[in-house]
């Protein structure tokens, strides 16, 4: 028997047999003041026992060994592929320099207050002492450093100086992905906040926007805005044309007044708000569906007491995930107008926009855990070795890698496709490249950054290994299913141009001569003739079949994508033959997952009724 075995089993014997009025053998406890160091074993914290001798542990003491936690170090220098990616596009000194120092000050000062947005989350206060309803959100000290941070560091501003032209955007991405994972979810009402300058630019920045535009866009912490984006009513998020109840009546100065209960108005601390409501006419009617929705602009106003005007927060949402954000309930009165008719259309920009922001959140929680794993991984000993030393770990751990590359590069992908649009640089193939690449990219990521969270037990106690990655990346701005069908919609409004644009792009970018790239090469041409035999055939269907099929033509369109992008990278003449790595595993696993899943038979008619029979299938009755 082994002598710690002997040893516990003599402990328990005796134990088990003493009387109540035997008196235990004294446990003589040495202590020394000192603290122990984290990772390490220290004699004098341990205990004697007269019979067993020394133990390691005894009823005062938690024991000396403690894991070495992972670093944050500055994200910006740690990241390769960011800094070989910015060092091909956009090789500015003054915008490594600034992502440099912006990337020091994240992890020694920026992370903490994310930490503390966490802890301590926004508290709705309705009342005052007195009585009064006051509808107060307090947020944190945090919460407010990162407002007048988000100005100072140009969040926002930088997608509209446009001082690096058709490259600015990359930039902005670039920023807010180094900031995400630290900023306690203050990328959320930033993410609005672009998206609602977007859109006041893309209607006209005139009165009685003006001013609000300015503030959206300014680098004054004194004069920023953020802004809050209204859609979600109690029906449901998804189906908006249907769900919004909320109604604008005219008001004989040219302005409405809107009446309705938004169920979930992420950032209701913010200054302003864009929403969507049905004008009444002169009977109290409405028009349903979408093209009864306009698009109102208002600012969220406070009294000179503090008191919110025309709008009643009913709660804060205790939502899985976001809790340090403040979200709210809301009955909408009196707003005034910033626009009439095509409320869809009209925050489609937003949408846009919303969506890569949460692409880019998506893609700097998968490049946190990563890093912060690799980090751990040279920290702690498992098995008689450091983690690092095991190669089946270092497997793993180059797996995650390669999804985050991949991810990293169809995200900052489309930050250069926007940034070519607003720089008035973009062809017709680009523009039809952005529509569709944007919800395909946004629902890629915002499934993908979860594939790595359970990755460890200290990954998952501490959510996601000390960080915060917010579980609704996936159902913000379009669950992966309305985006699914929002890729069927852009083929469909563009008689199939964006899929053209696709496949002409696909092939210009994995256009490379190196032969040690040639396997990556091969796999995805024969996932693109794979992907244009299935669209042939799915056009011979009704529709319902590419309805079956959306979910995997989206993963199908972002996993080609992918590996082109990878490929194209790898050629460039400053790449390291890890790339080359990179992009030949990636392109090893299939593809083009609609066209494997349609040989299976999984999107016919009979496969669909058993999929809804199996879900609904009822217990045998005894
Ligand atoms: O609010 C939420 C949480 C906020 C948190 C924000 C965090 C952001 C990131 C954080 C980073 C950390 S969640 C709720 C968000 N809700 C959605 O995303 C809506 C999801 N539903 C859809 O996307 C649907 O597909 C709808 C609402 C767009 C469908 O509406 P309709 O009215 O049925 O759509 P139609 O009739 O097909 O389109 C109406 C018009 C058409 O234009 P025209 O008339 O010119 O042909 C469409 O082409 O809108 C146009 N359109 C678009 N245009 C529709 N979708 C788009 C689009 N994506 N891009 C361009």
């Amino acid at each position: 028997m082994p002598l710690g075995a002997a040893l516990l089993n003599r402990h328990v014997a005796r134990s088990c047999g003493r009387l109540w009025w035997d008196v235990p053998r004294p446990l003589v406890h040495i202590r020394s003041a000192s603290r122990a160091q984290t990772g390490t074993r220290r004699s004098d914290e341990q205990s004697w026992d007269a019979t067993v001798g020394y133990l390691p542990f005894s009823r005062a003491s938690i024991g000396s060994f403690f894991q070495q936690q992972p670093e944050l170090k500055n994200p910006f220098l740690e990241d390769a592929l960011l800094r070989g990616y910015l060092k091909r596009h956009l090789p500015s000194q003054e915008v490594f320099s600034d992502l440099s120092t912006f990337g020091e000050r994240v992890a020694k000062e920026v992370d903490g207050w994310g930490r503390e947005c966490e802890v301590n989350p926004p508290r709705l206060l309705h009342f005052d002492p007195w009585g009064r309803r006051v509808d107060h959100i307090v947020t944190s000290a945090a919460w407010k450093r990162m407002k007048d941070l988000s100005a100072q560091e140009g969040l926002v501003a930088i997608g509209y100086e446009r001082t690096f032209g058709e490259w600015s955007r990359v930039y902005q991405m670039s920023k807010l992905y180094i900031f995400s994972p630290s900023s306690g979810l203050y990328t959320c009402p930033l993410a609005m906040t672009d998206g609602a300058a977007k859109v006041l630019q893309s209607t006209g920045v005139s009165w009685p926007v003006e001013e609000a535009y300015s503030r959206l866009t300014s680098r004054q912490p004194e004069r920023f805005w953020t802004s809050g984006q209204w859609m979600t009513e109690r029906r449901g998020g998804s189906d908006v044309a249907s769900g919004t109840e909320t109604v604008a009546i005219p008001q004989t100065d040219g302005s409405y007044k809107l009446h309705g209960f938004k169920w979930f108005t992420s950032a209701t601390d913010a200054d302003m708000t864009l929403t969507l409501a049905r004008i009444q006419d002169r009977t109290g009617a409405t028009t349903p569906g979408s093209k009864g929705l306009s698009l109102f602009y208002a600012e969220v106003s406070r009294d000179k007491d503090g008191l919110l005007q025309g709008i009643e927060v009913q709660r804060l949402k205790d939502k899985l995930g976001t809790r340090q954000m403040p979200t709210a309930e809301l009955l909408l009165d009196g707003l005034p107008l910033s626009e009439e008719g095509r409320g869809v259309a009209s925050i489609a920009n937003m949408l846009t926009i919303t969506r890569i922001h949460n692409s880019i959140s998506a893609v700097a929680a998968m490049r946190r855990q990563y890093s912060l794993a690799r980090d751990f991984a040279a920290r702690r000993t498992a098995f008689g070795k450091l983690l690092k030393d095991h190669p089946l770990h270092m497997q793993t751990l180059s797996r995650m890698e390669v999804e985050t590359r991949a991810a990293f590069l169809l995200a900052m992908d489309v930050g250069r496709l926007l940034g070519r649009e607003e720089s008035g640089l973009a062809s017709q193939q680009d523009a039809h490249l952005l529509r569709l690449l944007t919800p395909v990219v946004k629902l890629y990521t915002g499934k993908q950054v979860f594939s790595g969270v359970s990755f460890s037990g200290s990954g998952c106690c501490v959510r996601g290994f000390h960080f915060f990655i917010p579980q609704v990346l996936s159902i913000w701005e379009g669950t992966t299913n309305v985006l699914s069908l929002d890729v069927l919609r852009c083929v469909a409004r563009s008689s199939g141009m964006v899929l053209h644009a696709y496949f002409s792009h696909v092939k210009v970018r994995r256009a490379c001569s190196l032969s040690s790239l040639s396997p990556a090469v091969k796999a995805i041409d024969s996932a693109l003739s794979e992907l244009e035999t299935f669209l042939q055939d799915a056009a011979t269907r009704k529709p319902a079949y590419l309805e079956q099929a959306a979910r995997d033509l989206a993963y199908s369109l972002a996993r080609i994508y992918a590996g082109a992008l990878l490929i194209d990278h790898a050629c460039w003449k400053g790449a390291s033959h890890l790339d080359t790595y990179a992009a030949l595993r990636w392109c090893e696993q299939d593809l083009c997952v609609v066209a494997a899943k349609q040989r299976t038979g999984c999107y016919d008619s009979s496969t669909a009724s058993l999929d809804a029979a199996m879900v609904y299938e009822q217990p045998i009755q005894a």
